[in-house]
C-alpha cells in the first residue's frame, strides 16, 4: 500500500474540509432549510370550479372608480384553465361584469412561495390583479391607531399593532402589454404608510401567452419572480399575518383608466394553475396550514 507523507497542517486542512463537507452534506438532506412543500393547489382541470377552495365574489361596488359588476356567471374553468372572463354588459348601475374569486376563510397561509402561471386580458381599462389580503384584517384597531398617529399620539398605540398590509404579486395595465408590477403595501411601526414595488418592463406581451407569476413570501423578505427571474426583493415591512389569495380582473378606474374604442371584449384572464409551497418548518415550528377559520391571531 502506497504511503502518502503529507505535512501535519495539511492533514489537519484536509480533516476540516472532509468535516464541512460532511456538514455540508448533511444541511442539503434537511428538507427544513433549503426545500419547499407544495401545501395547496388548483390546476382546474375539473369541470367546475372547486367550491372548496374558492369563493366567488357578487359585488356591484369596487373601490378607485372601477366600472365593473363581479359576478358569479364570469368565473368558470375550461381547457384547464380558470376562466375570469370580463365583457361589456349592463347589470344593476354597471356597464361592465367581470369575475373575482378568492380564497378568504379557505386558506390564507402566513409565508410561502405562490405561483400563478396566467395568460392576462389586454386593452385599455384592463386591470387583472393576483393579491394577497390579510385574512383578519381589523379595521377599528387600524381606525383608532391611524387617530392616534394624525394626533400626535402615536406614543400611545400599544406594542401590537395590526397595521394594514397588502402584496401585489402581480399587477397588469391592459394598455402596457409588456410592463408587470409587483407591490408591497405595509406601515412602519409608527403608522407611515408606505410600499415597495417594481415595474418590470420586457418585449413580452403578458396578454398574449402564459407566464409565471411568483411571489417568495420569507419570514426576513418577499421576492418576485416573472418566468422564474427574480424582479425584486424588499426586507422592509415583510407581514407576519394570514393573508389570503385573490384573482381578478378590474376594469377601469383611476390607475388604468377606462376602456376605450380600442379596447376589444369579451377579455379573458386565463389561470393554468395556482401552487402554494411552504417551507417544513419556520421558527423551528411546522409551517401553518390549517384553514383560518381555526385560528386566531
Ligand atoms: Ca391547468
Amino acid at each position: 500500500m502506497l504511503s502518502v507523507q503529507m505535512p501535519k497542517s495539511a492533514l489537519a486542512h484536509l480533516a476540516a474540509a472532509l468535516a464541512l463537507l460532511s456538514a455540508t452534506a448533511a444541511l442539503a438532506k434537511d428538507p427544513s432549510l433549503d426545500s419547499w412543500k407544495l401545501v395547496w393547489h388548483d390546476e382546474f382541470t375539473a369541470k367546475k370550479l372547486d367550491s372548496t377552495k374558492w369563493n366567488v365574489l357578487l359585488r356591484e361596488q369596487s373601490k378607485h372608480d372601477e366600472l365593473q359588476y363581479y359576478l358569479p356567471d364570469e368565473v368558470y374553468t375550461e381547457d384547464g384553465c380558470l376562466r375570469l372572463r370580463s365583457r361589456i354588459r349592463n347589470y344593476g348601475s354597471q356597464q361592465y361584469t367581470s369575475g373575482r374569486v378568492s380564497t378568504d376563510g379557505r386558506f390564507a397561509p402566513t409565508y410561502g412561495r405562490f405561483e400563478i402561471r396566467a395568460k392576462l386580458p389586454g386593452g385599455k381599462g384592463m386591470w387583472p390583479a393576483h393579491w394577497l389580503y390579510p385574512q383578519n384584517r381589523n379595521w377599528e384597531m387600524e381606525y383608532i391607531m391611524a387617530e392616534a398617529v394624525t394626533n400626535g399620539k402615536e406614543r400611545m398605540i400599544p406594542e401590537y399593532r395590526p397595521w394594514y398590509s397588502e402584496i401585489d404579486i402581480m399587477e397588469f395595465l391592459g394598455h402596457e402589454r409588456s410592463t408587470v408590477y409587483g407591490t408591497l403595501h405595509y406601515h412602519t411601526f409608527d403608522g407611515l404608510k408606505k410600499s415597495s414595488s417594481v415595474t418590470w418592463k420586457t418585449t413580452n406581451d403578458y396578454s398574449a401567452d402564459f407566464h409565471l407569476y411568483a411571489l417568495e413570501w420569507e419570514p426576513d423578505a418577499l421576492r418576485w419572480y416573472l418566468d422564474n427571474d427574480l424582479i425584486h426583493t424588499t426586507t422592509n415591512g415583510v407581514p407576519h399575518t394570514p393573508h389570503y389569495l385573490i384573482l381578478n380582473t378590474a376594469i377601469g378606474g383611476r390607475w388604468p383608466g377606462n376602456p376605450d374604442s380600442t379596447t376589444t371584449f369579451p377579455q379573458y384572464h386565463d389561470i393554468d394553475y395556482v401552487r402554494i409551497y411552504q417551507r417544513p418548518t419556520y421558527f423551528g415550528q411546522p409551517a401553518e396550514t390549517r384553514s383560518p377559520s381555526s385560528r386566531r391571531d
